[in-house]
């Protein structure tokens, strides 16, 4: 316990970098984890209070500054980078979620370490990995700092499952039966496997079913960043933070 007061005082907050293509459901996640109907507030790299009604182009565009930071007044523990890199797949944008990622990874204090990336991949698409998600797992190595693969959207993929299925002649009964089962396979080679297979493989696999609902649980997501921190002095800091997700913290706790 003495620990974790001492560690609080040195760093108040977990970074985590948030990446995926336009769409991919970033922001209704990041809502859900923080528990929030509103919209974060931005605060530049110099943590000054950025107001989105008088920043041309918008809240939209401010949000995807990946130096800025996307704070949720619902729990201002976690920090938040959104890019736009993945999105446009221009060279300077990813060159500049790279030199990000390598500036924030090592060599900071821990207030201003980047903790965890979650890679957002939505599944109810015609184009799983594009070449961009190749690219990352090909090429960028992250360091110490976890990469968890985010399937979103999964409701999605068991609607294109069922589709599929009636298409290729099964009753609507017998479609129904499969979908579940079609979906699993439809991630497992489109996604899981070729991911697996790449140079820099995510530390782990989350799929999550649709964050639109009030209903649909992130605690995977939350137990498995919380797992996949090596050091322990980042997983006391992760953990110490959550404040809507208490029952990963209990478990926690009591497996120690
Ligand atoms: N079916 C389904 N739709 C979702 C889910 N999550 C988000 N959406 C919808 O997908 C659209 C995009 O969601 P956002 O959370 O804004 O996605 P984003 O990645 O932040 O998008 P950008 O900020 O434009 O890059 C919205 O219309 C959401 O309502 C989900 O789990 N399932
Ligand atoms: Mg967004």
């Amino acid at each position: 316990m003495d620990k974790a007061i001492d560690l609080r005082s040195k760093c108040k907050h977990f970074r985590v970098l948030i990446i995926g293509r336009a769409n991919a459901g970033k922001t209704t996640l990041l809502k859900r984890v923080c528990n929030s109907v509103e919209d974060p507030e931005i605060y530049s790299a110099k943590n000054e209070k950025i107001d989105v009604s008088i920043v041309e182009g918008s809240a939209e565009r401010g949000s995807h500054d990946i130096e800025n930071q996307l704070i949720f007044k619902s729990n201002p523990q976690f920090i938040f980078h959104d890019s736009r890199g993945f999105e446009s797949g221009s060279v300077d944008e990813t060159d500049k979620v790279k030199a990000f990622i390598t500036k924030r990874a090592e060599g900071n204090s821990l207030a201003k370490q980047l903790h965890a990336i979650w890679y957002c991949l939505p599944t109810d698409t015609n184009r799983p990995l594009l070449k961009i998600d190749d690219k990352f797992f090909g090429t960028y190595g992250t360091g110490k700092v976890p990469v968890i693969a985010i399937f979103t959207k999964f409701d999605g993929l068991v609607n294109k499952a069922y589709t599929e299925l009636v298409d290729n002649g099964l009753s609507e009964d017998e479609a129904e039966e499969k979908l579940t089962e079609k979906a699993e396979e439809l991630l497992q080679t489109n996604f899981r496997e070729p991911l697996s297979r790449a140079t820099f493989p995510p530390s782990d696999y989350v799929q999550l079913d649709d964050m639109r609902e009030p209903t649909t649980s992130c605690n995977e997501l939350i137990e498995k960043t919380a797992n996949a921190l090596t050091d322990d002095t980042l997983k006391l800091l992760f953990v110490s933070v959550q404040q809507n997700n208490i029952d990963v913290c209990i478990r926690y706790a009591v497996d120690r």
